[in-house]
């Protein structure tokens, strides 16, 4: 595969750009070499610099559930640039978009607009410290919110990678009140509630966890944690950014029938433009600034361009719901790989929610972020450039999870096993 153009441009990126890139998750520092840099995609394909076409499993790292460049989204994105980028004033399509996820999501009767994962993260913990009055918060090794200072403590994603999940240049005072505990521990949960309950102002968690590869609750996990929280007076917190309209249109809460008090989304909202958002309850989001004290602001927060592209997306999931057959494609593309790593003596494990899913190189099921690091990730690396030379693109990393569009056919999914089964047969 010829890869000489991306070389060029990332050295030249390399000099002005740390790392040549604006996010290490696509460093490629998991798996060695360079990125590929990209010219455009179409429905389930990138195509890099080089021409080469490439299916595509990361989608931009969740946000294109429908393919790239789904035609109502694009019209709906140029129907808006006639009227404009951005106003610093409020537009009635924000408050549309608004209205969608209230509409959608189980637990959010009021939500705020903004530009990223991080910032809704950030943004919900402090709403739940203010609410609550408490300062101490609590996640769980290898989930991954964003950068925000008081949660990169064993961050999953790149964090983890790169091996920095606990990132120099966070003082002590923005972790001191961050407890983490171990993923799917309900005991060490109660452990911490019957000695701490009334500091914790919050539980965030990723309620299917994307960024130590796709680890799913145990069963009564997740009840457990809500009703502890609910025990002692601490809010709750689905971090959705990655499981919001992608496990199903109402995310992992709508799939497990839970409402948490406060939910955070990204990605798919902003069907690829930068969009992240906070709500819940009511009576807690009233707290937020200008209603109440709790301060947050953002100048392009609900940018009536990327709103128009997060609304067009949501439109297009209500209008075409390609749920069913995610499902059925993502189980088909699973059940291929794992058959093609059993047929190679490989040991590995496959996890898949909706239309996300990990193979990892790990033995033995991996329900934690103890396990997740046991993986084999050299085995990893061969099997990504291997997929690479075959035209398929994942997730540069093992801590990540793959996603399958509604724009992927059973030709593509085909494709992707053959290739999987000859790279599988030949990495050792
Ligand atoms: P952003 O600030 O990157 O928009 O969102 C942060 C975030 C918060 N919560 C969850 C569950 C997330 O998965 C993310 C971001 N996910 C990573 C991929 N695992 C983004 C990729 C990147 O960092 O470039």
């Amino acid at each position: 595969m010829n890869r000489e153009q991306s070389h060029q441009e990332f050295q030249r990126a390399c000099r002005v750009i740390p790392g040549g890139v604006n996010s290490p998750a696509r460093a490629f520092g998991g798996v060695g070499g360079e990125p590929l840099l990209i010219d455009r995609g179409e429905g389930p394909f990138l195509y890099d610099i080089d021409g080469n076409r490439l299916i595509d499993f990361v989608g931009s790292w969740g946000p294109h559930i429908l393919g790239h460049r789904h035609p109502a989204v694009i019209a709906a994105i140029e129907q808006a640039l006639t009227r404009g980028t951005s106003f610093g004033a409020p537009t009635p399509i924000e408050t549309r978009l608004a209205e969608k996820v209230a509409a959608a999501v189980p637990s959010i009767e009021k939500v705020r607009m903004v530009n990223s994962g991080t910032e809704a993260t950030m943004s919900a913990i402090r709403v739940a410290r203010g609410f609550t009055r408490r300062d101490v918060v609590v996640k769980f090794a290898g989930c991954y919110h964003g950068h925000v200072d008081s949660l990169l403590v064993k961050a999953g994603s790149a964090a983890t990678t790169l091996g920095v999940p606990s990132s120099p240049g966070v003082p002590k005072g923005c972790t001191s009140d961050t407890i983490c505990l171990e993923y799917n521990d309900l005991v060490g949960l109660e452990a911490m509630f019957q000695a701490r309950g009334r500091e914790i102002a919050c539980v965030i968690l990723e309620p299917v966890v994307g960024n130590m590869g796709l680890v799913l609750p145990k069963p009564g996990f997740l009840d457990g944690l809500q009703s502890l929280c609910r025990e002692h007076g601490a809010l709750l917190i689905f971090d959705e950014v990655m499981t919001g309209f992608r496990v199903s249109y109402g995310g992992a809460q709508g799939l497990f029938g839970m409402k948490p008090d406060l939910t955070t989304l990204g990605k798919i909202i902003g069907g690829g433009m930068p969009v992240g958002a906070y709500g819940g309850r009511a009576d807690v989001m009233n707290c937020v600034s200008p209603l109440g004290p709790i301060y947050q602001a953002g100048t392009l927060s609900g940018n009536p361009v990327a709103m128009a592209c997060g609304l067009a997306t949501l439109e297009t999931l209500e209008k075409t719901n390609p749920y069913p057959q995610l499902e059925i494609e993502t189980q088909r593309l699973c059940d291929g790989l794992s058959l093609a790593a059993q047929q190679a003596g490989l040991p590995h494990w496959v996890a898949r929610c909706g239309s996300m899913f990990t193979l990892f190189f790990h033995g033995e099921p991996v329900t934690n972020y103890t396990q997740a690091t046991r993986c084999n990730t050299g085995r990893f690396a061969r099997y990504f450039w291997g997929m690479i030379e075959r035209g398929v693109y994942l997730p540069c990393s093992q801590f990540e999870a793959n996603f399958v569009s509604a724009a992927h056919s059973p030709a593509e999914i085909d494709v992707t096993i053959a290739a999987a089964r000859d790279v599988l047969g030949s990495i050792g």
